[in-house]
């Protein structure tokens, strides 16, 4: 493999909304890089980057992939990031690794709430970014519907550099606006293209968008807007550079065209990525704790090695694999790092490119790559590695909670015996998926970010570790709490033949605001119970809590005082306290007003404005409410809030209403109370699963 200085470097993410031509653009980049000898296809499943059987048979991207090619002599790195909802966490993992982004947008539909999550992901991280128009080929493709709706979104420093020629199946190239000149692509997905004069038809819209170019990169940078004043224009060489500044500071957002299935417009835009997008060098926001303390890590060569593990995955035949982006110094294979997150050392294995799935040797590796290494002991997504001493740690990566659950349950007993094995390699790879038996059904349960991404994961359970599950409904996780204070004696006391059993305490309970999860407040003075003894009463409480008193389910949001009690000189033992506190808590809550609490989700519905009656009556009927609504070009976004118990079934609702012109985003939001004409029927629920005894209410 080739030598690569770091300033010769580029990582980017190509993202943007499902389905907007992310893997067939990074496909088109290889065969224009000669890394393929021929355009791969989605459709055909020979892509580089969508290899997973999952991937082929679904036509979509599910894992974010890596690959690499040289164009004038930079390296680019891309990781083809997923772009439907169920996996934009995997996107934000690995915006983490690069210096910039590609947010391709589609030619018929424009910008779509995926579209938007990114840019909101990229915003967080302060990345420089180019745009990509794809599928102007496609029926329906509409440059300047597209465009304006980039720019309803994301404002006018979006800013084309090229205008298309043609459309629909009149595409036939492209007009870079810093050369002036037309590209008329051959018809063979060859990228060919002659250059031509510009059509005297388009000479003065031509002229009209140079001069706008020309203004907005002026404006950002004083000496240029003398040369402008004084000129009149710029030359192409000024404005390349006085782009490639405003981009840096992200003042502008430049706005490529392309086809990417006939392999159209890709070789500008490769052009792009190399003159416009910072290579790793130019990286100063880097923030992370050093030897302790916050700070920024500089990116250089000369620096201590580190680096963040952005994604890990399983591969077949070679196990764990880690993927890591460097941001200072180097490191060779085979060497001893230390894993600063955990504060343990990790010893690498053989350093490796990533081309898809294949894995290309690579030697020493420097800052700015992204390398892959095998067989890591405990690190896992998220973590950092540095140089022995050197105590550099990256700010974590925050991964949503899972949004949904369901119940499996292993088709035989063999298929019981191998899953928790599988359900190791599984969450190791996919730190959103959680796979738990529920303690007090004792049933399996799954969460994920959504149907589909619980699904794919009972696709690898079968396909990758050969465990078959039975898929059962969506399970709510309910919680409980209380509404009122009590206060309540739990005493336990037992005379058997020779030592006895005692252990008495007074608690008081109160409720505590939503999302304070559980306090306990120690207040014993003057001895009543010796503190040796205090643990074993919360621990009492801690265990007895993960079952409420009416439902059953998990309680949340209270306080536990404990300000009084006796002890006996013999008989009080830490499992005698411990049992005290447990038969407290129950009584205690029994008498504060418990009630049940239910997952709140905040949703966010983009639809075209002649369904937007229909999604809001459809929402109301949800136990929903609508909290705002915004106009997005000719889209209109509705945020709301629903109960999760109502919305399980939205997504068909919501392509049936809109003809699958709609589109949403679902995550959690916060917990409220059940209305207490609905609760009977969750605890009948609970009683019939087992999770609560009928005597028990
Ligand atoms: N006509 C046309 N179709 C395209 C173009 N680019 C992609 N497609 C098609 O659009 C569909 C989605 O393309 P992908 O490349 O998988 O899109 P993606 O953005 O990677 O999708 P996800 O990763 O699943 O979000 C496929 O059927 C492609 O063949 C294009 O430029 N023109
Ligand atoms: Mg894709």
């Amino acid at each position: 493999m080739k030598d690569f200085a770091p300033d010769k470097i580029r990582n980017i993410a190509l993202v943007g909304h499902g389905s907007s031509g992310k893997t067939s653009l990074a496909s088109a980049f290889l065969f224009n890089g000669g890394i393929t000898s021929r355009l791969t296809k989605v459709e055909k499943g020979n892509t580089i980057t969508d290899y997973d059987p999952d991937e082929i048979e679904r036509n979509i991207s599910i894992n974010s992939a890596v690959c690499f090619l040289e164009w004038d002599s930079c390296k680019i790195n891309i990781v083809d990031c997923p772009g439907y909802s169920n996996f934009l966490w995997d996107t934000k993992a690995c915006l983490r690794a690069v210096d910039g982004g590609a947010v391709v947008v589609c030619g018929v539909a424009g910008v779509e709430v995926g579209t938007e999550k990114v840019w909101e992901m990229l915003d967080e991280l302060h990345l420089p970014r180019v745009i990509i128009i794809n599928k102007l080929d496609r029926e329906n493709a509409n440059y300047k519907r597209a465009l304006k709706s980039i720019h309803q979104f994301f404002g006018r420093q979006a800013v084309p550099v090229q205008i298309p020629l043609g459309e629909e199946k009149e595409f036939t190239g492209v007009v870079n606006l810093i050369e002036r000149k037309a590209c008329i692509f051959k018809k063979d997905e060859s990228g060919k293209y002659d250059e031509e004069e510009i059509p005297a038809e388009l000479k003065d819209d031509v002229d009209k968008k140079v001069e706008e170019l020309t203004e907005m990169v002026a404006e950002n940078d004083e000496q240029l807007m003398e040369k402008y004043f004084e000129s009149g224009e710029l030359s192409p060489e000024d404005l390349t550079e006085g782009l490639k500044k405003s981009i840096l500071n992200r003042q502008l957002f430049p706005v490529f065209i392309s086809s990417a299935i006939l392999n159209m417009g890709i070789k500008s835009i490769l052009n792009g990525i190399v003159n416009f997008l910072p290579s790793p060098l130019m990286r100063k926001e880097i923030k992370g704790n050093i030897k302790g303390e916050e700070g920024v890590i500089k990116a250089s060569l000369e620096q201590p090695f580190s680096a963040l593990v952005y994604k890990t995955f399983s591969d077949p035949y070679t196990g764990r694999i880690s993927l890591m982006r460097l941001f200072s110094g180097k490191v060779n294979p085979d060497s001893t790092v230390s894993n600063s997150s955990k504060g343990i050392d990790e010893k690498l294995g053989g350093l490796f490119f990533l081309q898809g799935k294949e894995q290309v040797p690579a030697g020493q590796a420097k800052i700015g790559d992204l390398v892959a290494t095998a067989k890591l002991k405990a690190t896992i997504t998220g973590d950092s590695l540095c140089a022995k001493g050197a105590s550099i740690e990256f700010l974590p990566i925050k991964f949503p909670e899972p949004s949904i659950s369901f119940a499996i349950e292993p088709k035989t007993r063999a298929d019981e015996d191998r899953i928790s094995q599988a359900v190791h390699r599984i969450t190791e790879e996919d730190p959103t998926a959680r796979i738990e038996r529920d303690p007090e059904t004792n049933e399996m349960i799954i969460s994920g970010n959504g149907q589909l991404h619980v699904e794919i994961i009972t696709d690898r359970l079968k396909k990758r570790y050969n465990v078959n599950v039975n898929l059962k409904p969506p399970k709510i996780p309910y919680k409980e709490t209380i509404k009122g204070k009590s206060d309540v004696q739990g005493k336990y006391k037992k005379q058997t033949g020779g030592r006895g059993q005692y252990g008495d305490v007074k608690i008081k309970m109160e409720p505590l605001p939503r999302g304070s999860d559980f306090e306990f407040q120690d207040k014993i003075f003057g001895g009543s119970i010796p503190k040796n003894f205090i643990p074993s009463i919360e621990k009492g409480i801690q265990e007895s809590r993960k079952k409420g008193v009416i439902s059953g389910y998990p309680t949340i949001d209270f306080k536990v005082i404990l300000y009084d009690g006796s002890y006996h000189e013999v008989d009080s033992s830490d499992i005698a306290f411990k049992i005290a506190g447990s038969m407290a808590f129950k009584k205690g809550m029994k008498e504060a007003k418990p009630t049940i609490l239910e997952p709140i989700m905040n949703i966010e519905v983009y639809t075209p404005e002649a369904y937007m009656g229909d999604i809001m009556g459809n929402l109301n009927g949800r136990r929903g409410k609508v909290q705002g609504m915004e106009q997005k070009g000719n889209m209109r976004l509705i945020k709301a809030q629903a109960p999760m118990a109502e919305m399980l079934d939205f997504e068909p609702s919501l392509t049936s209403i809109t003809g699958g012109r709609g589109s949403h985003i679902m995550e959690f939001s916060h917990y409220e109370e059940v209305p207490s004409h609905l609760q009977q029927k969750i605890i009948d629920k609970a009683i019939e699963e087992g999770r609560i005894k009928p005597e028990e209410e």
